[in-house]
């Protein structure tokens, strides 16, 4: 169906990546336009097409539920996909579901202003469109606005500079050049073995040392797929009631310190050949609770690390010891480690010496210079609140979001903020965000805003708003549960502490996706607690 009237409409939604692509198919019978930034659809899988980005959840599970044949009709030729893969299956569900036509690519939203006389948001792209809309759906995605460091003289530098999440989509040659990638988190453990491969000399740049453990990643057991297929439904259902809506895993029987060191060893070998990315957290029941059971965990990583890694001193250098297993997001490598004993790979150590400014012909730190032709900047994102707060959002009374987010993000449950009515976010600040699988509990999110939508309609109600009192409650309810977890003792993209400058606590629903989605179902079967809803 084409959309009536693009400059009335009853829903934006922003993005089109899966949870937008899906908030698009949920609220198909109303008048509804997607407004998407890249040339085509994914999202996260439409930008980050850098050599060997793959997901680190079987796709089995990473996939959508809403549709059943679909469901059994795709086959995904690996457990855990490709970026090329993954964005096939985004356009196929675009194709298949005829949601084109309501979506409109290549088109940025720069500013959305509240009318309160006409209960409308005023939304404006890039390309000068202005749309009134009743209600905006903010599926802008936790990991879209890039984090390029802003060292000085950049202009300065002759070569090419890249970052991962803005990967060209006709590729690079690599080859004969000398790179130098900056960041060793999830994307950059992945890139660099691939760029291994082309370059002349391949510069790791490396801050922190990441936690990784190998990919399971193997061609799809056509047993193991009839296998999912045959039980889909109730698997699904499943997995909505784990703490991460992962698939169902055994769940420790004991503590550490409950194991003599033989069990110990033999639980945490079996954890590291699981061929599944987040064994390792939950090898013991106080992993992610105690230091010490932590600290067994991690040396034991550690010693794998030893084991793969020739040069003891590189070997060394890449074992983390400054943060808890688990607290930044466990990595899954892919020949990672063994890259390192490599003649044309050298790991440079930022941590000790900073890279404080681009030169002509490459980087400098503080003691050395490295002559460099390409720039891969694997350096994250500006996560959860970077790409609302890249938009401007006036609210009521002209309320800017980036003031009011200036000191960290205020939510009710996730979804709304006080004081931009009828806004509703997926994915939004403090909810279960990556600590959960993306694709499963963001589809779970559209219907609980469709549901919030729907009703809205159903009681002839034009405003739907949350209190600073519920905005206070919810951030009790984040800070409760983070206290309980190791995740306070490391900086990371979880608080924002990745990002220079930015202010917050803790910004990632940690008290388990059951929880959270029982916390929303409640809120609003009890009249819509914590939500102001008006005529
Ligand atoms: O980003 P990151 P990412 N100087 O923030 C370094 C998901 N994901 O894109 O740790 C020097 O984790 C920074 O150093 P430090 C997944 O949820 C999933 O890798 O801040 N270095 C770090 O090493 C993941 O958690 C998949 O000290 C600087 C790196 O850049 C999330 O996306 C694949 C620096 C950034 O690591 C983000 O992962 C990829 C500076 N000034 C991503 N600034 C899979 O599914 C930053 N760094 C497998």
């Amino acid at each position: 169906m084409q959309i009536a009237d693009v400059k009335n409409v009853d829903i934006v939604i922003i993005g089109a990546g899966f949870s937008g692509l899906y908030a698009l198919h949920r609220l198909r019978d109303y008048n509804v336009v997607c407004f998407e930034a890249g040339e085509g659809v994914g999202g996260t899988w439409y930008w980050n097409r850098y050599p060997g980005a793959r997901v680190d959840i079987q796709s089995v599970e990473y996939s959508y539920s809403f549709d059943k044949e679909l469901e059994q009709e795709w086959s995904w030729p690996e457990y855990f996909s490709g970026q090329a893969e993954l964005e096939r299956y985004a356009n196929h569900v675009a194709d298949r579901h005829k949601l084109r036509d309501r979506i409109r690519l290549s088109t940025r939203v720069v500013s959305m202003r509240f009318d309160e006389g006409i209960n409308r948001w005023q939304v404006q792209t890039e390309k000068g469109d202005t749309v009134k809309s009743k209600y905006v759906v903010a599926a802008t995605g936790a990991l879209s606005a890039p984090n390029s460091p802003p060292w000085p003289d950049r202009e300065l530098f002759e070569g090419e500079i890249y970052h991962t999440a803005e990967w060209p989509r006709d590729g690079v040659d690599l080859s004969g050049k000398r790179v130098g990638q900056i960041g060793t988190g999830s994307t950059g453990l992945q890139v660099a073995p691939m760029l291994a491969e082309q370059v002349e000399h391949l510069y790791v740049f490396q801050r922190t040392p990441a936690f990784a453990m190998p990919s399971g990643n193997r061609p799809m057991d056509p047993a193991y797929e009839r296998a999912w297929k045959a039980n889909y439904q109730a698997r699904r259902r499943q997995m909505l009631e784990t703490y991460g809506v992962s698939m169902v895993m055994e769940l420790p029987q004991f503590c550490a310190h409950e194991c003599t060191h033989e069990e110990q060893m033999a639980i945490l070998e079996e954890a590291w050949n699981s061929q599944s990315a987040f064994k390792m957290m939950i090898a013991f029941k106080d992993v992610m609770t105690d230091k010490a059971a932590n600290e067994l965990v991690s040396e034991f990583v550690r010693q794998k690390i030893r084991g793969i890694v020739n040069n003891p001193a590189t070997a060394e250098l890449l074992c983390p010891k400054t943060y808890p297993l688990g607290s930044k997001r466990l990595c899954i490598e892919n020949g990672y480690f063994e890259m390192f004993n490599r003649k044309n790979v050298t790991l440079v150590d930022v941590r000790s010496d900073a890279i404080v400014g681009y030169t002509r012909t490459g980087l400098r730190t503080t003691g050395a210079h490295y002559d460099l032709d390409v720039i891969v900047n694997a350096t994250g994102f500006d996560a959860i609140t970077g790409a609302m707060s890249r938009i401007e959002i006036l609210g009521l009374a002209g309320l800017s979001l980036a003031k009011k987010w200036a000191d960290g993000p205020t939510v009710w449950l996730g979804t709304m903020i006080a004081g931009f009515p009828n806004l509703l976010m997926i994915h939004g600040p403090m909810t279960p965000g990556a600590q959960a699988q993306m694709l499963t509990s963001g589809e779970w999110q559209v219907d609980f805003v469709a549901r919030i939508i729907d009703e809205m309609e159903r009681d002839g109600l034009c405003r739907i708003d949350t209190t600073i009192e519920a905005e206070r409650l919810w951030a009790e309810e984040v800070e409760m549960c983070a206290q309980h977890t190791l995740h306070r003792f490391t900086d990371s993209w979880y608080n924002g502490k990745n990002i220079e400058g930015k202010k917050g606590g803790f910004m990632i629903y940690i008290g388990g996706f059951p929880r959270f989605a029982q916390l929303c179902q409640a809120a609003v079967n009890d009249g819509y607690k914590g939500f102001i809803r008006s005529a």
